[in-house]
């Protein structure tokens, strides 16, 4: 296989595994290079108080600007969790790499029906611009609700309304869509894709597995942007990432105290099984 770097940006956490904690190890075993940019340093997550917040934002720029001068094999993108002024810095980037095939956002600014700490509706107001330059994004539901002006709703949507909002995101933004963590009737949890080209939304379907853990939606993302650089098609990726996460929340059951928002989700010795799926 040729060596592929992808740009990787998004925040780190020191303690709990999301964002970069995900993203570098899972890209890692599936052979891509990360080419990482952190856009802040965070104690922990926001889930958790009183985090430190180290912005970084100012080095996106430069660290891009140096990039361009070497022959790093960049064939793809993608953004998590930025913060406030790393959106903005990437509002002004992005559109830069258009000639990337996969430019993966994932709009990582919400879950269960609130925004995260910190972010308001200003932070939705500019995700709205940078993801019209992304060739895919992958908004969880709240996400999803919010990039439509809608107020969020907990608890469980019809698989029609499902469509519906899938297909109203793809009509408004352009971009390819994937909507993660669907609550559906009958204990299931969904996830739904379009794009320009489709008839109607696909659904997948599994059983809601208990527990909630900080983290998933970037493991899932970053699944689903390796298998897009190893060149699945995007109903692989899905299957593959929907697999890789329900198997990583299993294994956190197992272990964790689901009371305690810090537990890492503990994907690590599933990472054979992943690699597995590409072999
Ligand atoms: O995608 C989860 C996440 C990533 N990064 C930061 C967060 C969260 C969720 O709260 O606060 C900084």
């Amino acid at each position: 296989m040729a060596e592929q770097s992808i740009i990787v940006s998004q925040d780190l956490c020191g303690a709990g595994t999301v964002s970069l904690g995900a993203a570098i190890p899972i890209l890692t075993a599936l052979e891509l290079r990360p080419r990482v940019i952190p856009t802040a340093l965070l104690s922990t997550h926001t889930g958790v108080p009183d985090n430190t917040y180290l912005d970084l934002s100012n080095q996106i720029g430069p660290i891009l600007a140096h990039w361009q001068t070497l022959p790093l094999a960049i064939g793809g993108l993608y953004l998590g969790y930025l913060g406030p002024n790393a959106l903005t810095v990437w509002q002004e980037w992005l559109p830069r790499w258009q000639q990337l095939p996969l430019r993966l956002v994932d709009p990582a600014m919400a879950d269960n029906g609130h925004l995260y700490r910190g972010l308001d509706d200003h932070y939705v107001a500019e995700m709205r611009k940078l993801i019209t330059h992304a060739s895919i994004v992958t908004p969880n539901i709240t996400e999803a609700q919010l990039l439509l002006g809608q107020r969020p709703t907990v608890g469980t949507m019809t698989e029609r309304a499902v469509q519906s909002l899938t297909q109203r995101l793809v009509t408004e933004f352009h971009v390819s869509v994937i909507i993660t963590g669907i609550t559906l009737p009958g204990g299931k949890t969904g996830v739904a894709w379009t794009d320009a080209a489709a008839k109607e939304p696909t659904i997948w379907a599994v059983d809601t597995l208990p527990g909630h853990y900080f983290g998933t939606g970037d493991i899932f993302a970053s699944v689903l942007a390796g298998g897009l650089m190893r060149g699945k098609c995007v109903d692989d990726a899905i299957r593959v990432a929907m697999r890789f996460v329900g198997q990583a929340i299993d294994a956190t059951n197992r272990l964790a105290d689901p009371t305690n928002p810090l537990h890492d989700v503990d994907f690590g010795t599933l990472l054979p099984e992943l690699i597995n799926d590409f072999s």
